[in-house]
């Protein structure tokens, strides 16, 4: 039975007279509310993102997409359940011209309409591609005002391409040092990595890479918050991960074997994603919810919990979920938020020192990836 409906059962027994002589498990008859997560694309990066999402969750039960942009014919060919075109006035729909000023003043035109789109949000995502104008400007302004209105928020973000050039990466970086700055939980793919991981694909493929990771993270976020699990793991698990603030990682890994090592496999693949440039073992808190079928043995799910606990140390808070469903006989998927990763912000003047910072402890790459920075 999914949450919804078990809501739906507990508040009619709280009710129902022919159940006053049953133990009652909710006192309380007011109907419990499904928490509700807004995301938001900003900019050209943004739409891209969010219309990927509206075409796997339309009729998501708790996930909202709106697509924010300055430019009114990138808008019209993005989906989401609201599209909004900012700042009408400043840039008359035209985008913002790679100007963050400009992308931020957009927004602020157009604020009081958003503050009013996102005012019931119990958590925002906002996802954007750093580098031009709109999401440059628009996506830290928007950030402030999540932080405003006391709204959990996480940020999905891309730093541009190398060859886009220094304005951009400048761009992108004091983009992102904002961001950070403001203490939000951010998940950063760098494209960089798409050129290195995907060179031969499509342009329209290597950005589904990105693409895919973002929506099947926000999938299994709403699966593991409304679904029950054999462990639970609810809303409430996903606030106090995102508590830990700074930098974030996600993964979201399936297969579909029966040997003895798929599970420390599955784990790994997550841990060493070639498309995030992190270092994850610096995280200070984990969220992982594991789903597999009958056949699913506790030594395995044991090894999939135990290599993040050791990845991240035994200190570190750990929070997993298990869910069984008889269709994933052989297989295993498993997601997870890692969150906590410090950015020495105070260590930098410069915003483009933020992922220059030497090698040795302080590093936030992975060891294999310090000399290729991706930006
Ligand atoms: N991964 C990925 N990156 C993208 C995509 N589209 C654009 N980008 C990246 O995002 C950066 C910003 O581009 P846009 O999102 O088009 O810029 P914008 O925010 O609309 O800014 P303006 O057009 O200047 O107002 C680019 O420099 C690219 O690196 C996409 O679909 N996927
Ligand atoms: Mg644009």
């Amino acid at each position: 039975m999914d949450i919804e409906s078990l809501i739906a059962q507990l508040a009619a027994e709280s009710v129902s007279e022919s159940m006053e002589s049953s133990p009652k498990i909710i006192e309380d008859s007011t109907p419990l509310q499904l928490p509700k997560i807004k995301v938001i694309g900003i900019g050209g990066a943004g739409n891209n993102f969010v219309t990927a999402l509206f075409e796997r969750m339309r009729s998501s039960k708790i996930v909202e997409t709106l697509a924010i942009n300055t430019d009114a014919s990138q808008l019209s060919v993005s989906k989401a359940h609201q599209r909004i075109l900012i700042g009408r006035t400043v840039t008359r729909g035209y985008g913002a011209g790679n100007d963050p000023i400009l992308g931020r003043k957009a927004f602020e035109e157009s604020r009081e309409q958003v503050e009013k789109l996102i005012s019931d949000a119990d958590l925002v995502v906002v996802v954007s591609g750093l580098g031009g104008g709109t999401g440059s400007g628009a996506a830290p302004a928007l950030l402030e005002l999540t932080s405003e209105l006391g709204i959990l928020s996480i940020a999905f973000l891309t730093l541009p391409f190398k060859c886009e050039g220094r304005v951009r990466i400048r761009n992108a970086l004091e983009a992102l040092s904002e961001i950070l700055r403001m203490q939000t939980v951010t998940v950063i793919v760098p494209n960089e990595r798409l050129a290195k991981v995907a060179p031969h694909q499509t342009m329209h493929s290597a950005f589904s890479l990105a693409g895919d990771l973002f929506v099947q993270s926000m999938e299994s976020l709403e699966d593991l918050i409304i679904e029950p699990g054999l462990i639970n793991v609810d809303f409430a698990d996903v606030c106090k991960v995102l508590s830990y603030k700074g930098i974030a990682v996600v993964g979201v890994a399936s297969l579909e074997k029966t040997d003895q090592k798929r599970a420390t496999e599955v784990a790994e693949k997550i841990l060493n994603n070639p498309l995030l440039d992190i270092n994850p073992a610096l995280g200070k808190s984990c969220l992982m919810e594991i789903v597999g079928g009958e056949d699913l043995t506790l030594s395995e799910s044991y090894d999939i919990v135990n290599t993040f606990t050791t990845t991240l140390g035994e200190d570190k808070e750990i929070i997993f979920g298990l869910r069984i469903l008889p269709q994933y006989k052989s297989k295993i998927r498993v997601f997870c938020m890692i969150t906590g990763i410090d950015v020495p912000l105070g260590n930098f003047n410069n915003s483009e020192e933020i992922f220059k910072s030497p090698l040795g402890k302080d590093s936030l790459l992975r060891e294999a990836d310090v000399d290729t920075p991706s930006a």
